[in-house]
């Protein structure tokens, strides 16, 4: 047999097996949320599912799968990151009074290893007068335990008051008025120049 031959015979039969093991070991995709990204909800208690094309891995309530909810406006998380892995379903329930929109955010494992991230935006509208004295994602594990966002690395985090875009505009006026004063400096200057021409 000659090299080239052997090379590609072992090349197809490489071939065939990764083909064959991959089925085994699948890469988690979302395929749909509900509430759907952009749809308005009524406040209160809102379900939220996740639904995935594999089981995501199960690490433990509060651990590599996770759901959380941040006031898309501020990037603050209200309460913490968990979901119940329900089939290849992702769940949680926020509890939510404040009208406005909100960032729902997700991390999920797979058996393959990877983690799938991603986030969308919904808009909680309340008609009722809705209270809670605790907003965001209700996380409660087994033992009843509450899940403190504090022992957590947060999914979303509150920006500074002066963000990049912002800073960058207080920059360009500094410029502007910068330069407004020099050109009002220059111009009486030289409008003082003229007048001891003139004496
Ligand atoms: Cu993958």
């Amino acid at each position: 047999m000659k090299l080239s031959t052997k090379i590609s015979l072992f090349l197809a039969t490489s071939g065939l097996f990764l083909l064959s093991a991959a089925p085994a070991l699948a890469h988690n995709e979302l395929i749909e949320t509900a509430p759907a990204g952009g749809e308005s909800v009524q406040a209160g208690l809102i379900p939220i599912t996740l639904s995935f094309s594999e089981e995501p891995l199960d690490l433990g309530f509060g651990e590599g799968n996770l759901i959380a909810i941040a006031d898309a406006a501020t990037g603050e998380q209200l309460g913490a990151a968990c979901a119940e892995i329900v089939g290849t379903e992702l769940t949680t329930t926020v509890d939510i009074a404040k009208s406005g929109e909100y960032k729902i955010l997700y991390k999920t494992a797979s058996d393959d290893g990877h983690i799938a991230t991603g986030d969308f935006l919904i808009t909680v509208v309340n008609d009722t007068n809705y209270q809670t004295e605790t907003p965001g994602n209700l996380c409660v594990d087994a033992n009843g335990t509450v899940i403190s966002p504090t022992d957590q690395e947060p999914l979303s985090v509150k920006q500074s008051s002066v963000g990049a875009l912002e800073g960058l505009f207080i920059g360009i006026g500094f410029i502007v008025l910068g330069s407004v004063v020099s050109a009002i400096l220059i111009t009486r200057k030289q409008k003082r120049e003229d007048y001891k021409r003139y004496e």
